[in-house]
């Protein structure tokens, strides 16, 4: 009975098959069990539950679309998202070990990599026991990787790579990271770069207000000799990365949704149970109008989502489109956070409820992946077809 009420405002259950019921239904519960009584802990005190990994890795959070030949859950995108969702349910910085694990280090070196850097990586990272990050930002290039400086030379028997990242999810315990840089000229190509690799280190970065329950931190390249054969080969070019984004964002579309959904259903809750000027402050119209507006945009997001979602299956989803909910949804999440956390009152604003913690995390989502600007600008270049880029 006080299991999450999962709003559903629109019977979509109705268009999920039993599979996604059942891994949805599974993750949620891992969520319920595993996540939720313990990270409030975890954000207040800066540090990622690291105990979590393996729960992570059985409910499919780690490459539930890679193929099970790789270790991955071989699930199709809408399960996928189902998980994300459920996870970001829980906590955003948690659903970003998640996303980084499958969609930027396993998604790469499924893709973009050869048969030997699959079965030496996959499987390891799909069960937890290998984790990893994915180096694309720099200091003085977020928005636009591809005037990243981080290069690497060829020295006949293996490359020496050079420059820094910032702003890495996961750095401060991969054991892997899938780093982007340049080549002599200046060509973007992937590489893995292990840990303990002389010149290679990771400091954590602190004092961050959001995403406390994951840790984030720099990559710094001095002189490493990286072997030849950690070279991605199959794809080069900004759009290698951008490729991974792709997968990743539209993950955190999902993800959103399971953040508003909390925020929401922690605010109902609270506005029926609490009584001002003798009647529940659910009976204001002032309540009910904000509570009433979260459960319209929750419903047209997790339309959008499930469509979005179909088209993926079918292979038809287009950078644009992963935008435009990539967008949406997070700011959807982040308004619901704000209005829910005021319907709480003062009880909002403590860590007994887990409306603060979401709307603090959801101030990373709206920036990272692309910020709301750069996906609004990906929306109008999509269709004015001019780069306000350029
Ligand atoms: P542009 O000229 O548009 O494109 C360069 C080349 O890439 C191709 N391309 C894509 N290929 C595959 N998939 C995509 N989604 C692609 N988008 C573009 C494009 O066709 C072109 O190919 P070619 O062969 O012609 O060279 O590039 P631009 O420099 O103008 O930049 C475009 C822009 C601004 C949209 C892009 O740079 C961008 O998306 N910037 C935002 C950066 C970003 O999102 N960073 C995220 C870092 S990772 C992260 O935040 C992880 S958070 C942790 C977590 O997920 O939880
Ligand atoms: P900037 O690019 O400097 O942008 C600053 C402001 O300018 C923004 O409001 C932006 O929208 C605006 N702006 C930029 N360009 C334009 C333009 N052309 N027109 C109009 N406005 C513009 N990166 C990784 O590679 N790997 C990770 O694992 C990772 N994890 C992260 C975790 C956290 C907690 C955070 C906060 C970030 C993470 N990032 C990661 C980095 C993230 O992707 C970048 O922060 C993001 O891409 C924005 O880059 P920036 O912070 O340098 O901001």
């Amino acid at each position: 009975p006080d299991l999450f009420q999962a709003p559903d405002y629109y019977l979509l259950d109705d268009l999920l098959t039993e599979e996604h019921k059942l891994v949805r239904d599974a993750a949620r519960a891992w969520v319920k069990r595993e996540v939720s009584p313990i990270i409030e802990d975890y954000a207040q005190r800066a540090e990622f539950p690291k105990q979590i990994i393996k729960g992570l890795a059985e409910i499919g959070g780690f490459g539930p679309y890679i193929p099970e030949e790789y270790g991955g859950a071989g699930l199709d995108q809408i399960s996928y998202g189902l998980i994300m969702q459920e996870i970001e349910r829980g906590d955003s910085g948690v659903r970003s070990t998640s996303s980084v694990q499958s969609s930027l280090v396993m998604y790469p070196i499924w893709k973009y990599g050869n048969e030997e850097q699959r079965q030496k990586y996959l499987p390891k990272l799909a069960s937890g026991e290998m984790m990893g990050c994915f180096g694309l930002t720099e200091p003085d290039f977020g928005s636009n990787p591809g005037g990243m400086v981080t290069n690497f030379k060829d020295m006949g028997d293996h490359y020496l790579l050079n420059g820094a990242k910032l702003w890495i999810s996961n750095a401060p315990f991969a054991d892997i990271a899938v780093v982007w840089a340049k080549n002599e000229e200046g060509r973007i190509h992937g590489l893995i770069v292990e840990r303990g690799m002389e010149g290679f280190s990771t400091p954590e970065t602190h004092n961050k207000w959001s995403l406390r329950a994951s840790a984030t931190g720099e990559l710094i390249f001095a002189d490493v000799k990286v072997p030849k054969e950690n070279l991605l080969p199959n794809k080069s070019g900004l759009g290698a990365p951008l490729g991974c984004l792709d997968s990743a964002r539209y993950g955190i579309a999902w993800g959103a949704i399971g953040a508003a959904m909390d925020c929401y259903d922690t605010a109902l809750r609270y506005a029926k149970e609490r009584v001002q000027f003798d009647k529940p402050i659910a009976a204001t119209q002032l309540q009910q109008k904000k509570l009433a507006e979260m459960i319209t945009e929750i419903t047209k997001a997790q339309l959008l989502t499930w469509r979005l979602g179909v088209l993926r299956n079918e292979g038809r989803a287009t950078t644009a489109q992963i935008s435009m909910a990539k967008r949406n949804n997070v700011e959807m999440a982040l308004n619901i956070a704000r209005e829910a956390r005021q319907i709480l009152g003062g009880m909002g604003i403590t860590g007994e409820y887990s409306i603060m913690r979401h709307m603090m995390n959801l101030e990373s989502v709206v920036t990272y992946e692309g910020t709301h600007d750069i996906h609004l600008l990906i929306t109008g270049m999509d269709i004015t077809g001019h780069s306000a880029f350029k």
